[in-house]
């Protein structure tokens, strides 16, 4: 039976470190009593338009679903870098992107790391064991997995939080038949993080975080500029602000996040994935040439369509008028119904903002543009 430190040394050595390590029993009473509140969740209709959340909570009730007879759970973070260009005013034209997308998507490297773990312990013990190993992509929850672990708390924000490494965590787990040496240390459990702490709910530009620990999706950027389809209503395009993709606000302001971090910082300079250019985004017609620019990025799941409507509407809530020129032509020529829509509502926003010339040029286009749609 691997000891706790044992599973902590594999994860050192694959760069993740242990968050929880529970036995079956624990990890069952947590997910249904975490199931009352995914149900209440739901109810209260803060899960917008993620169907995936909207499931039967017996599904996440239980791991059973995704290992059955499993006999423990071990949950491991991969920290990825903060975002400290939240303080850099954002250059005329671009859009800001939140950290977790700025290397490469996450899930594949990290399960790959957690497959590792799991076949470094089968030769170490000499045992084969079933497992399972999962990152973000089954209904688990993650959180109040990790949470149990007794390292760290979800903070108000909604973040797991580990005190010396922060909330700039990936999560991801192993289940499997392996039996749990439960000696955790209690010396470090955590219990409550914030105190009197409220900063991310001051700083949320949104007020997406309703009450205590909870998040209302609906007004969250994440949401609206990476799970939201479709079209966004104009108070939704106002409410992205800057952000072209996720947000780090309520992080950033996170006092957990602005001490050192525990593990060695990361010294890359970011600033090209952190800034991206509007006016480039927006020249991108072809699913072909989206693939070769993001092609195993976090912005594949939104997809050229979502990117480019996300940049329409960045370009409106940041004035800029440099890119008027590139917001009529995705408004006349982009493939995409809702990249045109979104591109006509940003030119009529930034029509009150023109003058001379620039606003009877945005007039003429959005009258032709008009005239187009009413026709076609
Ligand atoms: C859906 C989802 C979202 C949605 C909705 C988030 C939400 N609050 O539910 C949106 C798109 C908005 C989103 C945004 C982000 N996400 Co997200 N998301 C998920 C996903 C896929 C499911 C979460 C879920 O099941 N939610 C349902 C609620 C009911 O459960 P829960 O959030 O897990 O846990 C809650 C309860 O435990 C409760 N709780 C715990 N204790 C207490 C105590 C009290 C008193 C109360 C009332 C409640 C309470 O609060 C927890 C947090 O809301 C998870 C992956 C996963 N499978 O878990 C990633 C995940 C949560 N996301 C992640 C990340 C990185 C982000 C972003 C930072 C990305 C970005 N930069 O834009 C933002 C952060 C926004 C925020 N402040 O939370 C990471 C979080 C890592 C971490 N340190 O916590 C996860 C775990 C993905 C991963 N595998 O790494 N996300
Ligand atoms: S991610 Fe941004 S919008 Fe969402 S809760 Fe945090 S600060 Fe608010
Ligand atoms: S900003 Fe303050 S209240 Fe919010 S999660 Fe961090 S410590 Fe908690």
């Amino acid at each position: 039976m691997p000891k706790i430190n044992e599973i902590a040394e594999c994860a050192t050595e694959q760069g993740l470190s242990l968050l929880s390590f529970l036995p079956r029993q624990s990890a069952e009473h947590i997910l249904q009593k975490e199931r009352a509140y995914l149900d209440s969740y739901q109810e209260k209709g803060y899960a917008g338009q993620m169907s995936y959340l909207k499931r039967d909570s017996s599904l996440y009730g239980t791991l059973d679903t995704v290992l059955k007879d499993y006999r423990s759970v071990v949950s491991l973070a991969w920290l990825y870098p903060r975002n400290s260009y939240l303080h850099t005013p954002l250059p005329e034209g671009y859009g800001r992107v939140a950290s977790y997308a700025w290397r490469n998507d996450y899930h594949q490297p990290f399960k790959e790391k957690l497959i590792r773990i799991a076949k470094k312990l089968e030769l170490k013990f000499d045992a084969q064991f079933r497992y399972r190993c999962f990152v973000d992509a089954a209904p688990i929850l993650e959180r109040p997995l990790a949470q149990a672990g007794a390292v760290g708390r979800v903070g108000r924000n909604g973040l797991f939080i580990r005190p010396g490494l922060g909330s700039y965590m990936f999560i991801g787990e192993i289940v499997s038949d392996l039996e749990v040496d439960t000696a955790l240390t209690t010396d470090n459990v955590v219990t409550d993080l914030c105190k009197s702490c409220c900063r991310c709910c001051e700083n949320c530009p949104t007020q997406a975080l309703v009450a205590d620990y909870t998040l209302d999706a609906r007004r969250c950027i994440s949401y609206l500029s990476i799970e939201k389809r479709g079209m966004l209503a104009p108070s939704e395009s106002l409410q992205l602000g800057e952000w072209l993709w996720g947000c780090d606000i309520c992080q950033a302001c996170c006092p957990y996040n602005t001490g050192r971090r525990a593990l060695p910082e990361d010294s890359t300079d970011y600033s090209a994935q952190a800034f991206i250019s509007l006016r480039e985004t927006l020249k991108i017609r072809e699913e072909r040439e989206f693939l070769r620019l993001y092609q195993g990025s976090a912005f594949m799941r939104g997809g050229r369509q979502q990117l480019l409507r996300n940049a329409c509407c960045v370009a409106a809530n940041t004035h800029a008028l440099s890119i008027v020129d590139q917001l009529i032509t995705c408004g006349s020529e982009d493939s995409s119904a809702i990249v045109r829509q979104q591109a006509m509502l940003s030119l009529g926003q930034l029509k009150g903002e023109a003058t001379g010339i620039e606003c009877i040029k945005i007039d003429n286009a959005l009258a032709k543009l008009l005239y187009r749609t009413q026709k076609a």
